[in-house]
């Protein structure tokens, strides 16, 4: 089974048997293919008599979301195990295990989650995760500090710019992102009810000039190796533990991407939340819970990745007193201009979310894509003056008041 094709459930039990050291010799085992992002096949295998479980993820070589007329790398499951692996390396107990990654397949081999729920669905289902705030800070920040200038050898960190030039999975991000969104694109998939407030987007020469500028920070600020996709379908959560997953799209870039879409994200849902809770009281709380997740995620990434700095930098001029404040402000700014990039593009573009298209009620959906893109839009235009994360919260509490 070594030249690349499609595994179907049978194979991929073949495939698994064929792995030392994890499943019993002879005994039963089950395969699923339980895939429901944008581009891969996901298998779930089990032995039944033990209870011992894997996963299976293959590359296909299109994206599954849009079909075979959209082709993609395999190389990507290659970024993908590599990624995870410097990941793990960095915050052990937040990341699956790799078990194995087969090149010929676009196959990577890691460690079952089921026990934890795709977070954006325990949003969904009104679930809190009281210690998500501090995982996320303390994984933005050791794996956006350890990968980057500030924190490890500069001649290493450019040999592993070179490994993770991600051409095609960055060129998503750069059309479906940065560009399409803002142009009566085919790529677009419009609400007709909110026609009007896209158009709106379409000729917002302001806001097109702050996207132009956070599209070029995007393709050329090679500042730290991100996941490159860190949205809450990203995550697998259970009120004790958080696993980040998914980083096919890691890349070298500017911090502020991953923040912003964590962010993102939690206010995407915090636009949602008036088909989710009909009572205007919970709905306010929810909505409490995910600023304050927000706020204290921020919190603890800023701590965490100064004290990185202070206690593990390894540039001398970046020791320069008022050159830390300086460089936070910064990703700041560009955490508020990638939150609300990526906000707008989940409203309007290509590959939306569950959180506002799975409303059942007409006019909540209707309130959460204009709520978003409100939000989305005030971001955008006021990165480049943020100062604190108060702001953000302000930005978003205004729209819904
Ligand atoms: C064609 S892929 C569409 C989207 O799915 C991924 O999760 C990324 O967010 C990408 O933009
Ligand atoms: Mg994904």
């Amino acid at each position: 089974m070594t030249a690349y094709h499609p595994l179907t459930e049978a194979e991929a039990i073949q495939y698994a048997r064929t792995l030392p050291d994890l499943f019993t010799a002879g005994s039963e085992l089950v395969s699923r293919e339980i895939g429901d992002g944008n581009l891969n096949l996901v298998f779930h295998i089990s032995e039944p008599a033990t209870g011992k479980s894997i996963i299976l993820k293959q590359a296909l070589p299109y994206a599954k979301v849009v079909g075979e007329s959209w082709p993609l790398t395999l190389d990507r499951a290659r970024i993908e195990s590599e990624a995870l692996i410097i990941q793990e390396s960095l915050c052990p107990e937040l990341v699956p295990h790799v078990h194995a990654y087969v090149p010929e397949l676009a196959l990577t081999v890691m460690q079952d989650l089921s026990d934890h729920v795709i977070m954006r669905r325990g949003l969904m289902e009104s679930n809190r995760y009281p210690l998500f705030a501090g995982h996320i800070g303390h994984f933005l920040a050791h794996t956006l500090f350890y990968t980057s200038d500030l924190g490890m050898n500069q001649q290493e960190k450019k040999e592993r710019v070179k490994r993770f030039i991600n051409p095609e999975l960055c060129k998503i991000t750069e059309d479906l992102i940065f560009d399409d969104p803002y142009m009566d694109s085919p790529n677009n998939d419009v609400p007709p009810a909110i026609r009007d407030a896209v158009e709106a987007v379409w000729s917002d020469a302001e806001l097109h000039l702050e996207v132009a500028i956070l599209r070029e920070k995007f393709l050329t600020h090679a500042q730290a190796l991100l996941h490159g996709d860190l949205h809450t379908g990203s995550i697998f959560i259970k009120p004790d533990s958080t696993k980040v997953i998914d980083p096919e799209f890691a890349y070298y870039g500017p911090m502020g991407f991953d923040i912003g879409a964590i962010f993102a994200n939690l206010l995407l849902h915090y636009a949602s939340r008036e088909g989710w809770d009909k009572d205007a009281a919970a709905r306010a709380d929810f909505r409490g819970y995910l600023t304050a997740t927000l706020r204290e995620a921020w919190t603890a990434f800023e701590k965490e990745f100064r004290s990185l700095w202070d206690r593990h930098g390894v540039d001398r001029m970046a020791k320069t007193p008022g050159y830390q404040d300086w460089y936070i402000q910064q990703v700041l700014r560009d955490t508020f201009g990638f939150t609300g990039s990526k906000m707008v593009r989940r409203v309007h573009g290509l590959a939306q979310v569950a959180d506002i298209n799975k409303l059942e009620d007409a006019a909540a959906k209707e309130r959460a894509q204009r709520i978003a893109l409100a939000i989305g839009t005030a971001l955008i235009k006021f990165n480049r003056q943020a100062s604190s994360i108060e702001e953000m919260i302000n930005i978003a509490d205004s729209a819904v008041r």
